[in-house]
Formats: C-alpha cells, sequence, structure tokens
C-alpha cells in the first residue's frame, strides 16, 4: 500500500518545513505592497517563497487604495509569512474566516491579491501558463467589448466605427446628454476617460429625465451606421430606479444590446425583478461586487444575464471561480469589469479565468497607457476583437518594480454626483 504523506498537526499555524514524503513546499518568505502611479494608481502585492519563485496580484481599489495598503501590510503579511503558497485554497479560508469580519471591498481586494499571487506561483512552478492548471482553455480566445465614447452621438459613432474597423466585436456606446455639462463614460476633450480626477472628489450634475431622453436615438443612429454585427453594450451607471431602468430595457429593444449595465443600484437584488418582467434587454451587474452573496439572489432567480464582478474586487481566482461556477448553473454568464483602474496583473488574471470557465460571456477592456504598460510587462495581447493570456508560465505579467518607484502615489478620488436640486445622489 503507498504511504500517504503524514497527515499531523503542525503548529497548527504554520506549514511544516519537515518536507514529509509526498509534500511539495513552497514556503513563503516575503510579501511586500508596491504603490506606484503610472499615470494612475495601483497596488500590486509582491509573494516570494523559499526558492526564489515570487508571484504578483493586483489590490488596487480606486479612490481607497492606502486602505487596502494598510490591510495587507498591518494584517495579512504577518500572517502569510511561513505558510505553504501551494496552499492557495486553505489560506483563502484564513483569511476570509479567520478575519471574523468577513466581505466588503477592502478585505476582498486583500485577499484577491494574495490568492492571485498565489496562482501566479503555484503555475510557476508547474511551468505552465495558469489557464492550464484551471482546466485549460475552453474557447480560442476571450471576446472583448472597447469603449466609444464623444461629447456628442456623431462622436460616439465615429469612435465606435474606429473600434470596428480595428477588430473589435463589441463596442460600448456613452455619448454626453444634451444640457448637462458632463457625463459618466464620457472623456474630457482632448483627453482619454478617467474617471478618479481629481485630488479632492469632482461634482457632476444629473437629471434622469435628459438621460432618458438621449439614450434610444444613440442606439437608432448606431445600428443605422453600423450594421447589426457588432454587438452594442450601454452602461447606466447605476441611475435609474427599477421602473425606469424597465423603460430604458423597452426603448432599446429594438437595437438588440448584448447587454444594459448597472441599471440600478444591486443592493436590492429584489428591485430586478421589476426591470426583468417588463423587458428582454439583457442586464450585466456587478462590478462592485466583493462576494458571491451580492449576487445569489440575482444569479438563483435568472434576474441577470452577465456577472461583472472580477478577480481584484472579489475575492480573485478561488473565489470567482465559484461565483462562474455557480452562475453556470443558472445559465448566466461572465462579464468581468476591466477598466483602467483594474491593473494589468488583474486583466491578466481576468483572461486565465475567462479562457477556462465554461460559462464565459465577454470580458470589457480599457486599455492601458504606455506608461502603465511599461510599469506592467506582460503577454496577453488583443487580436481580432479577442484576448488571449499568452503562454508564458504564470499569469504572464510582471511589474518593473524600479520603474514603478519613479512614480509617487498621487491621490485621487472618483467624482460625487448630484441631482440639479442638490441632492445628493448616485455616481
Ligand atoms: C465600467 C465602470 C468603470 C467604473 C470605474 C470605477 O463599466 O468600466 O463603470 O468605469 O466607473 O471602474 O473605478
Ligand atoms: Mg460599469
Amino acid at each position: 500500500m503507498v504511504a500517504l504523506p503524514s497527515m499531523k498537526a503542525r503548529d497548527g499555524r504554520r506549514a511544516g518545513q519537515e518536507g514529509e514524503a509526498g509534500l511539495v513546499m513552497a514556503e513563503i518568505i516575503s510579501a511586500r505592497v508596491i504603490v506606484t502611479c503610472p499615470d494612475r494608481n495601483f497596488v500590486t502585492l509582491r509573494i516570494e517563497t523559499a526558492d526564489g519563485t515570487t508571484g504578483i496580484g493586483d489590490a488596487t481599489l480606486n479612490g481607497r487604495e492606502l486602505a487596502v495598503v494598510s490591510y495587507l501590510q498591518d494584517h495579512v503579511i504577518p500572517c502569510l509569512i511561513g505558510r505553504d503558497a501551494h496552499r492557495i485554497e486553505d489560506i483563502w479560508q484564513y483569511l476570509y474566516k479567520g478575519a471574523y469580519w468577513r466581505r466588503g471591498p477592502v478585505t476582498m481586494c486583500a485577499i484577491a491579491a494574495v490568492d492571485v499571487a498565489l496562482w501566479d506561483i503555484k503555475a510557476k512552478v508547474a511551468g505552465l501558463p495558469l489557464y492550464q492548471l484551471l482546466g485549460g482553455a475552453s474557447r480560442e480566445g476571450c471576446m472583448v467589448y472597447g469603449h466609444a465614447n464623444g461629447a456628442t452621438i456623431e462622436e460616439t459613432i465615429a469612435e465606435a466605427v474606429r473600434h470596428v474597423e480595428q477588430g473589435y466585436k463589441a463596442v460600448r456606446l456613452q455619448a454626453g446628454v444634451p444640457g448637462l455639462k458632463s457625463t459618466y463614460g464620457v472623456a474630457k476633450p482632448g483627453q482619454r476617460y478617467e474617471p478618479a480626477d481629481g485630488a479632492l472628489p469632482t461634482e457632476s450634475l444629473w437629471s434622469t429625465e435628459k438621460y432618458l431622453r438621449s439614450v434610444a436615438p444613440l442606439f437608432e443612429k448606431a445600428r443605422e451606421v453600423l450594421g447589426w454585427d457588432v454587438h452594442l453594450l450601454h452602461d447606466v451607471h447605476h441611475r435609474l430606479t427599477p421602473i425606469e431602468a424597465a423603460r430604458l430595457g423597452v426603448e432599446l429593444e429594438p437595437y438588440r444590446l448584448f447587454w444594459l449595465e448597472d441599471p440600478t443600484p444591486a443592493e436590492n437584488q429584489a428591485g430586478f425583478r421589476l426591470i426583468r418582467e417588463k423587458t428582454t434587454t439583457p442586464l450585466a451587474v456587478g462590478e462592485i461586487f466583493n462576494t458571491i452573496w451580492d449576487a445569489k439572489q440575482l444569479i438563483e432567480e435568472q434576474l441577470i444575464d452577465y456577472v461583472r464582478a472580477t478577480i481584484v474586487h472579489a475575492g480573485g481566482i478561488t473565489h470567482m471561480r465559484r461565483i462562474a461556477s455557480f452562475a453556470d448553473l443558472h445559465q448566466v454568464r461572465t462579464g468581468c469589469h476591466g477598466a483602467t483602474d483594474l491593473s494589468p496583473v488583474c486583466m491578466a488574471a481576468a483572461l486565465h479565468f475567462g479562457l477556462s470557465v465554461p460559462n464565459f460571456g465577454i470580458q470589457e477592456l480599457m486599455p492601458h497607457t504606455a506608461k502603465t504598460d511599461a510599469v506592467f510587462p506582460h503577454a496577453y495581447g488583443f487580436r481580432d476583437g479577442m484576448m488571449h493570456p499568452g503562454d508564458a508560465p504564470g499569469l504572464g505579467v510582471d511589474i518593473d518594480e524600479e520603474l514603478a518607484a519613479k512614480y509617487e502615489y498621487k491621490r485621487a478620488y472618483l467624482p460625487v454626483n448630484r441631482l440639479e436640486d442638490g441632492t445628493m445622489f448616485n455616481w
């Protein structure tokens, strides 16, 4: 009979280093947090094992970055030293259950960073690109959607045409709202779209009535110019009530959207029943979700079609795989958040995840600046409207720490939003 490796209790906290037969150990000897601002802020965790293998994970929480830095440095890293990097699930459970205070964006970002760094290490040790460890590729690549935005319908559609010419199979359309000075998702003149734009939150004004009048004409024109072979998406950014969202969904039905995103805030998951009863426009929700519990009812009752939770904000690859498996049972597909505030480390992880899960839907792509790309050299690439994580061992992304050190952290907030009468509203 084959002797099993000893299950004898260790000191209860640390992985044993006694080298029991059959146990492959990768002792964590250090972990540190790197903060950098190559055009915008990013937080990265690097974990190192005794044999010199390192893995990285994204820990960026836009506008609240330093809270995650402290959570990692002050509370997580001391518990990691000496543990076996291969015990990814056990470390995940240790950090989640062991904190007593469960869930929340700060906690789940920190857990995600550890989880992704550990998967990176495991895949490097195996000498395989991470997706191979997740079951292998389920498709040739991950379809992505690009962002077309502009002050007017014409500008937005010109941008969409440019995307289609570049090979995009799916494009999100956001246009300025006549009568509003600025709108979510629309870049300032001459700049690329970057939401975290102030050392203190900038304030914008919102009118639901003006907005609702502007959306259908945008998509009517878009179908006229772009035809029907391209997927079109739109983000409402949490700004409607369920009944308003239902009305918009119905109005957009003739234009066959791929999805309508975040039509209403999702804390009250039952609120989606009303939207769902009224419209067949597909719905995508979840970029601010941090655990499966945020989406449980939405998925179980099939109130949405795409879940937008992503690696960095929802507990890493380990937890995202749990969300995807649960969603798959209910024919809900993935549509991971991929704005510029998610670092290239998160993008790489999302692509390994997306390539491997059976119910991948689409991946958001908002390209990073050249400065960001230089700090995070990566193996992933774009071709014919799809992205692939590449075949380098591990995640296939690194952080150039010397270069990163040149870009000091700069406090930056997301904007806030008020109704025209001054009432604080959802941004
Ligand atoms: C999206 C999002 C982003 C968020 C941003 C917040 O659909 O990509 O809505 O633009 O607003 O990621 O940090
Ligand atoms: Mg969004």
